[in-house]
């Protein structure tokens, strides 16, 4: 059973109305996170689904296909909530559920099973980067207003393909023109570079937490370490802020916290 977390402080509120992120520190405590990471490392070896391919995914530097060297190289394991009870009891439990509340200013949450609910792997040798994009590009909701949870189960650096944020951005108005086919920041583009001259790597440590919303600008490198990373990533939206029936993001049914 986890305690109930410490009230969320001002300063942590501030930080994520003007930047877009914020960062806990030490906010998993370490018998959790070390179960977490237990349970995702038995779900990789030998690997459960479903999972996500870095090959499927294509980004630069993933393996050409499933049958080029690296081709099954996992990238997300999906559908974390349904995988074990340890994934359940960090991402409904009380302190990410008094921080969401929070910085939903008080209203029922919901973690939405359809996007991100996974561990986030990124393995030497076959790993990607991923592009500038804002999440909610691809979600379909009332609002544009849903929140990511993502917890380092390890360290996480510059070299290893930690998050890299821009602050502010969740704010910017982006026009269609600044966003390639698949809704990448082009990064060629004058404008686009000076916007990612702001650009901040968010380096963790195991049990350390950012949360960011679906507007805030992100992306993250190759991980060029020998050991891999893993993150386990959820994504909430206040219950009154509705998926679009039909679409992905009402795939299926939120869980209320
Ligand atoms: O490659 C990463 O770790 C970032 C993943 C990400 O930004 C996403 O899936 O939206």
């Amino acid at each position: 059973m986890l305690a109930e977390g410490q009230p969320v402080d001002q300063l942590t509120l501030r930080a994520f109305q003007r930047d877009g992120y914020v960062v806990v520190r030490g906010m998993c405590d370490a018998s959790l996170v070390e179960e977490i990471r237990n349970v995702a490392a038995a779900h990789l070896n030998p690997l459960v689904g479903p999972a996500e391919f870095e090959a499927e995914v294509g980004y630069p530097g993933a393996p050409a296909g499933m049958d080029a060297p690296g081709g099954h190289t996992p990238r997300r394991l999906l559908h974390a909530y349904a995988r074990h009870q340890a994934f359940r009891a960090w991402a409904t439990g009380p302190s990410v559920r008094q921080h969401l509340a929070a910085l939903f200013g008080g209203a029922g949450v919901v973690l939405s099973q359809a996007h991100h609910n996974c561990v986030m792997t990124k393995h030497p040798g076959y790993s990607s980067v991923t592009r500038w994009h804002q999440d909610i590009r691809y979600w379909s909701f009332d609002r544009p207003e849903l929140i990511s949870v993502w917890l380092a189960l390890g360290q996480e650096t510059e070299t290893n393909g930690a998050l890299k944020v821009v602050p502010g951005s969740h704010v910017m108005d982006i026009d269609r023109g600044r966003l390639d086919r698949d809704l990448f920041l082009r990064s060629e583009l004058p404008a686009n570079e000076s916007l990612l001259e702001q650009a901040v790597t968010v380096e963790l440590r195991a049990g350390d937490v950012v949360f960011f919303g679906c507007r805030t600008l992100h992306a993250a490198g190759k991980n060029l370490t020998d050991e891999i990373k893993l993150s386990f990533v959820t994504t909430y939206h206040a219950a009154d802020n509705r998926p679009i029936p039909d679409t992905r993001s009402a795939q299926y049914p939120g869980v209320g916290l």
